[in-house]
């Protein structure tokens, strides 16, 4: 029974997304630049991604898009031998550091993405994550 509903499945079907996706994003520059690269994110809903966070500065940020969050299944964040898993609504990153959060965008949307540094967002350290569905 299971095989036959198996091959009734078109092999093009949108739902079927098991490959990981992975997306780099840093925070901030090796120059101090107060800016997230690249500005603008592009998810689309329902598929699953690494979002590979590093930090190339010489000082603390944070990624923060709690909006962008709610609206996202979180499977876990992994930063060194650390795994933490539940919701997560920022990823704080030491300088030098690196983080793998793997999530699945659940709602089409936009949403803003800011670093919680006092100043920081001010400064420029600004970006829109685009969940679109497809
Ligand atoms: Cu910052």
């Amino acid at each position: 029974m299971s095989c036959y509903l198996m091959w009734m499945l078109p092999a093009n079907a949108t739902s079927i997304k098991p490959s990981v996706k992975e997306i780099q994003v840093s925070l901030g520059s090796s120059t101090s630049e107060l800016k997230f690269f690249p500005e603008k994110i592009e998810f689309i809903a329902g598929q699953k991604y690494k979002l590979i966070l590093d930090n190339p500065s010489p000082e603390k940020h944070y990624f923060t898009s709690k909006d962008f969050a709610d609206a996202s299944w979180t499977q876990n964040v992994q930063a060194g031998k650390v795994e933490v898993k539940g919701a997560i609504h920022e990823v704080e990153l030491k300088p030098g550091g690196k983080a793998d959060w793997v999530l699945i965008p659940l709602k089409s949307g936009t949403y803003e993405l800011h670093c919680s540094i006092k100043g920081h967002a001010e400064a420029g350290m600004r970006g829109e994550i685009v969940v679109s569905n497809s």
